[in-house]
């Protein structure tokens, strides 16, 4: 690889797939018999909010009984000693990468911990069920819904995501499927805009050919391998 200064690093559920979140996709990737594709969706929550809530109530409450690994540890240790510009894009809705000490981090599918009132607009810092319909914190409206991302929807962060793939010498995807854009689409836009590329993941992505290297294995053995090696070029 020629000299490196700016880092986009995509990550995934496979990245907390070791903390004992469940990912989307592997092993059937359902949930109460649906597809995640039928149930995280505006017209999901529209036709059956109780299912919704419930689905995500459950996992709200999950995540904060997990704990960063490896991988969120290493990232982090990147992010306080890379020298150059780094954004840590996932799309994992828990806190993970922040609870290992990340703070270049940006969710683009949103975040489990945040709550949004769909009366005024706010969104705000949510550790509890949504299922009972909770007043807003800010104006009082029963319409709190999760502040995730669904299909159909549009991801945040978007502008500030492409600055960082026009700047960026190197574009690293982890722990993610590659089935679902725009991110699984960031390789390509880093490549056409002159990064090179690498895909850390358990096993071939969907997108694995679009990287000029890839490494397979758990998230826990090869991200602190990459990043040590990284640190020690720097
Ligand atoms: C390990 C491991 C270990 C396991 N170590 N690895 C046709 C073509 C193109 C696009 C579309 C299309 N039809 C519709 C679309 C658009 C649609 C889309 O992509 N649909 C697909 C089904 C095709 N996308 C959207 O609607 C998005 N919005 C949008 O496009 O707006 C318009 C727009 C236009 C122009 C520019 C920008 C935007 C919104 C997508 C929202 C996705 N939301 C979800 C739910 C979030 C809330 C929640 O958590 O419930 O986000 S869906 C779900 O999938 C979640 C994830 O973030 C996302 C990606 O999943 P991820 O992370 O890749 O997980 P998995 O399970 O798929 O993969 C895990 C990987 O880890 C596997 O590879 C394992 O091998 C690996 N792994 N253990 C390392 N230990």
């Amino acid at each position: 690889m020629n000299q490196i200064r700016n880092i986009v690093i995509l990550t995934g559920a496979g990245v907390s797939a070791e903390s004992g979140i469940d990912t989307f996709r592997d092993g059937g990737g359902l949930w109460e018999k649906h597809r995640v594709e039928d149930v995280a969706t505006p017209e999901a929550f529209a036709r059956d909010p109780e299912l919704v809530l419930r689905f995500y109530d459950m996992r709200r409450e999950a995540i904060q009984t997990r704990q960063p690994n490896a991988a969120h540890h290493a990232l982090a240790r990147l992010d306080a000693e890379w020298r150059g510009e780094l954004l840590i894009v996932t799309q994992n809705v828990d806190d993970l990468h922040e609870r290992a000490g990340a703070s270049r981090v940006l969710h683009m599918h949103g975040e489990h911990l945040n709550a949004w009132c769909t009366a005024c607009d706010v969104r705000s810092p949510w550790t509890g069920p949504l299922l009972d319909r909770p007043p807003c914190p800010e104006c009082g409206e029963a319409a709190l819904r999760p502040d995730v991302v669904w299909f159909g929807e549009m991801p945040y962060g978007m502008e500030e995501i492409f600055a960082a793939l026009r700047d960026a010498d190197l574009f690293v995807s982890i722990g993610t499927s590659g089935a679902v854009y725009p991110a699984a689409g960031f390789v390509r836009n880093a490549r056409d805009l002159g990064a090179a590329t690498l895909e850390l993941n358990l096993e071939p992505s969907q997108g694995t050919g679009w990287f000029d290297e890839a490494r397979h294995g758990p998230a826990t053995e090869v991200v602190p391998a990459w990043v040590d090696e990284l640190l020690a070029r720097q």
